[in-house]
């Protein structure tokens, strides 16, 4: 029997629908004991490329034109504001109290935090200088958000409901760049300046981290975490 075409793309068009909007594996909170610990030092060993920023408008609040790295690497080529987690964990620990909603700020024609790590939902979009930012978030290519904030302290609110990596940019300040990463489950750590990271309370068993940063891209590994004991790791980023 021929298919008729037009019910054949309406079908293939369901179909894209239901597996690009299909949740993540819905992480579920239970009591961890036993739990142990997953830490370690994220590097990078190689060339570290700046880009110019040249201020083409709104100076007095944005700064002058500057050079700023790709990635930032301090002593021992130790990696800040690199992003790990694990991936398709089913259950575990409860998420950190959230005092309040996460924030993206414009400060100063930057994104304030640069790098952050959020529970998929709400985020706060805000604007704290005197100047029209239009905050446009992606996944991948793909617009999550696009947002004009005019006013000085504008507030918005949006949802990010699917787990990914968004990357922020302005569409008044070309050369302003943010990430976030969105994540399904509470297992995740940010490096500070040492680029050192700790996810505790980690169910026994084996499990797939990912460490990111923009510039390197992710690296992901199997690790096994071993009831009571730290497991230690140390990740390098490669370009
Ligand atoms: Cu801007």
């Amino acid at each position: 029997m021929p298919i008729n075409p037009r019910v054949l793309s309406g079908l293939l068009a369901i179909i894209a629908t239901a597996i690009t909007s299909a949740p993540a594996q819905s992480y579920e909170v239970g009591a961890v004991t036993g739990g142990g610990t997953i830490e370690g030092t994220v590097v990078y060993r190689g060339d570290v490329p700046t880009k110019k920023i040249i201020i083409t408008k709104d100076v007095q609040t944005c700064g002058g034109t500057r050079e700023e790295p790709l990635i930032r690497v301090g002593a021992d080529q130790a990696v800040e504001s690199a992003v790990v987690y694990l991936v398709d964990v089913a259950s575990g620990k409860a998420w950190p109290e959230q005092g309040k909603t996460p924030e993206l700020d414009n400060v100063k024609c930057r994104f304030e935090p640069e790098v952050q790590v959020i529970r998929a939902g709400p985020l706060d979009v805000v604007n704290a200088d005197p100047v029209l930012h239009n905050t446009h978030g992606y996944y991948g290519t793909r617009t999550a958000f696009n947002l004009a904030l005019p006013n000085q302290d504008q507030r918005i609110p949006v949802e990010l409901k699917r787990p990914g990596t968004v990357r922020v940019d302005c569409d008044a300040h070309g050369w302003m760049e943010g990430w976030i990463y969105v994540v399904d489950n509470p297992y995740y750590a940010i490096t500070g300046a040492d680029g050192k990271f700790t996810i505790t309370d980690v169910p026994p068993g084996t499990y797939k981290l990912v460490a990111v940063q923009s510039f390197t891209g992710p690296v992901e590994m199997p690790v096994t975490v071993t009831g009571g004991q730290s497991t230690k790791l140390d990740i390098e980023l490669k370009k």
